[in-house]
């Protein structure tokens, strides 16, 4: 590649399969450090701080949307010179009305770290990461993955990606993957967390749409939450409820006794994997007492009567002993659901994480929808969100769903999508992706033999995670592309990719109740560190792709294309007005169309739920309701392993594989840096375990060593360790949801060893 250093007109970049790619000067950044040259694929104002950079004075405040969880709070930014130095929670912004959790705190701290990957970085001879340059890294890509191609064939390679970076650069990612470099497969961590929500809405509503606005916490008056411990994975959704004036109900379901479930008034303590049963007696107890709302059922719902015929034989006498609970609190339950006039429920981990979690989930939205418990204020199916930007995954990822949440198998859809990118028809695939635990196979068999992962950390977030290790050896050619050098991942890849993460990059997020809200350029990354959408955009132009992509130039470009992509889909935005409207408006929740909007492109109203109008997204305007049967646990717990292992968020400070929180000094303080198990302590007095004892964790697949926590937060029988350490997934059973592909991360079977200390 060369570029021509003294010209001022437009410049060639020859790509590495030869061909030319004129490009305008100003998109090229050309800077000498030394000897070294480097190149940026950098859109004019990327060198500098971003688009509202320029409309900032010196010393002054901007927002953005925290780079977290899916509750998607606004946090003030404080610059000095333009550069962000501190922050505090945004006291306007809609979602979180001036609260933040210490994340959200931190989310600065964590960018300035010893572990940031600053340059490309190629493992030598010697099995060590040495720096390159861009150029060299790019080549680097192309060479790698084209020569898997050629002589593995086009689906040989595969990609593994995220709910954690922008829309738009997720958009990026999967376009240029699946309709310019040919691979076939990929898929992203959103399978192990949404997945099972977004299959369950589709089948049960016609299309994957969280119905709900963050009032409904405040306005129902009884909340029903099930495996969902927001105290610790949502505290800011959880602060929305504490401002609930009704006085609610509020019923949690969860094996553990959890700081959520201790807040309830009422704590069904069930047995894992016993919920499909109980919320099938809980359904029936509702049919047979008549809380049914007739009329809606009648008039917006498909499948009644098998849902009745079904729950007939889940009594709650037996299914509550089968549970472990008493029959008289799961009747208790059922009649506040019944009588709650807006009665919400909600769902996360605890349903999704399930071998029969979409079913789950549909028996959640059964009740919803029987109940009349749908479009109103304060009630609805509520799946909440895990990852920042997982319901842009969903929408924009382009894996299992053509982009835009088309379907590849439909012409019409394909050429949809097609006309709205300028793109070439043919390009557009008629097949979906394979999901995730089938390319981790597809590696096993030796059919993949490239991957490249972007923001997600397999190696230590993975189901029976020792075999996935493993099977990255296995591979010719791996990337990484990540904001720090260090993950478990990055030390299996070839080449790692330096990104810049949130702060340091603009693009939008998609929040839990719907809501697009902006992330801005508030730092400088570090060292060549750059936005994954430059990278995106590099590798467009080494792959010889510029042209096919030549309106992607920069964020906003990319968003105005996801708003003609969305046109007509439930999820149309075409009424947005771009980036400003969004900054000012206290972000837009999706549907915002262009008639919603009218001439003058107005604001819309802050707080909007879906179906209030009783109208579902299938042909007929019908919901479904959706039933099953309830199948045993595949891993029980017997004589040899006689404990059944939970995962799951620890503590509010940390997140996922700790890549990102163990960043900062502050939240180090606030959680256990070691890891550990949560015990009984009848069994722990059984298994003569002290209380900060050591002890061995034993699973069929693996064995993991940490530190007796004894509590009786978790029920006998029963044990608990955290997601955040290394080593919880050496235990994990592989198994899945059989219609999502979710991996079921909440059960399997287990023995405690003590160890002398
Ligand atoms: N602090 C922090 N917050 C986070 C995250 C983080 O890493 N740290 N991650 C974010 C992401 S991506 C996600 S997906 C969410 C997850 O948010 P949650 O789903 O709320 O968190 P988990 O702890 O994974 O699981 C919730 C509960 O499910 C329960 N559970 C386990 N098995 C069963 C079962 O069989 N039935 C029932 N009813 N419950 C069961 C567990 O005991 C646990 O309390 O959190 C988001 N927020
Ligand atoms: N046992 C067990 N395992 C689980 C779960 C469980 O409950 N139990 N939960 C599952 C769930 S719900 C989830 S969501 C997954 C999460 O699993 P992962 O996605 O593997 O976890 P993260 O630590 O969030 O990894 C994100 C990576 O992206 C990097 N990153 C952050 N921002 C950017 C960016 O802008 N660009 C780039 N390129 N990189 C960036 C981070 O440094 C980090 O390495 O874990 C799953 N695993
Ligand atoms: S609750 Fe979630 S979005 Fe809000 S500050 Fe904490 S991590 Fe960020
Ligand atoms: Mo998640």
């Amino acid at each position: 590649m060369s570029v021509d250093l003294t010209s001022s007109a437009a410049v060639d970049l020859t790509s590495a399969n030869g061909a030319k790619m004129p490009l305008e000067l100003p998109q090229v950044l050309v800077r000498r450090e030394g000897a070294m040259t480097r190149e940026l694929l950098l859109h004019p104002g990327e060198h500098g701080l971003g688009m509202t950079h320029s409309s900032m004075a010196a010393d002054t405040t901007t927002t953005a949307t925290c780079g977290f969880c899916a509750t998607g709070c606004g946090l003030r930014l404080h610059l000095r010179e333009g550069v962000a130095v501190g922050l505090t929670p945004e006291t306007k912004y809609p979602v979180n009305l001036g609260m933040a959790c210490p994340k959200g705190w931190e989310a600065l701290r964590v960018l300035d770290s010893p572990e940031r990957a600053t340059t490309p970085l190629l493992r030598g001879a010697d099995g060590k990461h040495q720096p390159i340059g861009w150029d060299q890294a790019f080549q680097t890509f192309v060479e790698g993955f084209r020569g898997v191609q050629e002589r593995h064939g086009l689906d040989s390679v595969a990609f593994l990606s995220t709910g954690q970076i922008p829309s738009e650069e997720m958009a990026f990612l999967g376009a240029l993957a699946r309709f310019g470099m040919g691979i076939k497969h990929g898929d992203g961590n959103t399978r192990q967390c949404m997945a099972t929500a977004a299959t369950a809405y589709k089948e049960s509503f016609g299309f994957d749409s969280p119905p709900y606005t963050y009032d409904d916490f405040e306005k129902s008056d009884c909340l029903v939450f099930i495996g969902a411990n927001p105290c610790i994975a949502h505290p800011i959704m959880w602060e929305r409820v504490l401002r609930n004036r009704n006085q609610p109900e509020i019923i949690v379901i969860d094996p553990r006794r959890t700081e959520t479930a201790m807040a309830a008034t009422q704590h069904l303590q069930i047995r894992p994997k016993n919920d499909l049963a109980l919320l099938y007696a809980i359904t029936n107890y509702l049919i047979q007492n008549d809380y049914v709302d007739q009329d809606f059922v009648a008039s917006h719902t498909n499948g009644f009567e098998t849902l009745r015929e079904h729950v007939a034989a889940f009594d709650i006498e037996s299914v509550a002993r089968a549970a472990g609970i008493s029959p008289a609190a799961v009747q208790r339950a059922a009649e506040t659901i019944g009588k709650g006039s807006a009665v919400s429920l909600w769902w996360t981990m605890g349903v999704n994480q399930s071998y029969q979690g979409t079913r789950t989930a549909q028996a959640i939205i059964n009740i919803a929808l029987i109940t009349g418990n749908i479009g109103r204020p304060g009630t609805g199916a509520n799946s909440i969100t895990g990852q920042c930007n997982a319901m842009g995954s969903r929408l924009w990822s382009n894996t299992t769903n053509l982009i835009g949440h088309h379907r590849f198998e439909e012409e019409a859809d394909r050429r949809k999508v097609a006309d709205a990118l300028g793109m070439d028809e043919q390009c557009i695939p008629s097949e979906g992706s394979w999901k995730y635990d089938r390319i981790i196979e597809g590696v096993r068999r030796g059919e993949i033999k490239g991957l490249w992962v972007i923001a997600t950390n397999p190696a230590h977030s993975w189901i029976d995670q020792s075999d996935v290790r493993e099977l990255f050896g296995k591979l010719d050619f791996m990337v990484v592309q990540d904001m720090y050098h260090t993950t478990e991942t990055a030390r299996h890849a070839n080449l790692v990719l330096p990104s810049a993460g949130w702060g340091e990059k603009e693009g939008t997020f998609i929040n839990s109740e719907r809501r697009i809200g902006l992330i801005k350029k508030v730092r400088h990354a570090p060292g060549e560190a750059l936005a994954d959408f430059h990278i995106f955009r590099g590798i467009a132009h080494y792959w010889g792709l510029a042209e096919q992509f030549a309106e992607w130039t920069d964020p906003e470009a990319v968003f105005r294309i996801l708003q003609r992509l969305s046109r007509d889909q439930p999820c149309d935005i075409t009424g947005i007005d771009g980036y400003r409207q969004l900054d000012a408006c206290g972000g837009v929740q999706w549907p915002w169309t262009e008639q919603d909007a009218g001439d003058d492109r107005s604001d819309p109203p802050q707080q909007r739920r879906l179906f209030s109008d009783g109208r579902f997204f299938h042909e007929d305007g019908r919901a479904k309701l959706v039933v099953d049967s309830v199948e045993p646990m595949p891993e029980p717990p017997n004589a040899a392993y006689p404990i059944t292992l939970l995962t799951g968020r620890g503590t509010v400070s940390q997140w996922h594989t700790q890549t990102r929180t163990r960043q900062s000094p502050v939240l180090r303080l606030l959680y256990p840096n070691e890891p550990y198990v949560e015990i009984n302590p009848v069994d722990a007095d059984a298994l003569e375990i002290d209380h900060g004892q050591k002890v061995r964790v034993q699973s069929r697949r693996g064995e993991v060593i940490v530190t007796a926590n004894v509590t009786a937060t978790v029920r006998r029988g029963q044990a608990f360790i955290p997601m955040h350490y290394e080593s919880t997934n050496r235990l994990t059973l592989s198994h899945f949801d059989p219609q999502s592909g979710q991996p079921s991360y909440k059960d399997c079977a287990v023995r405690i060893i003590p160890q002398s200390n």
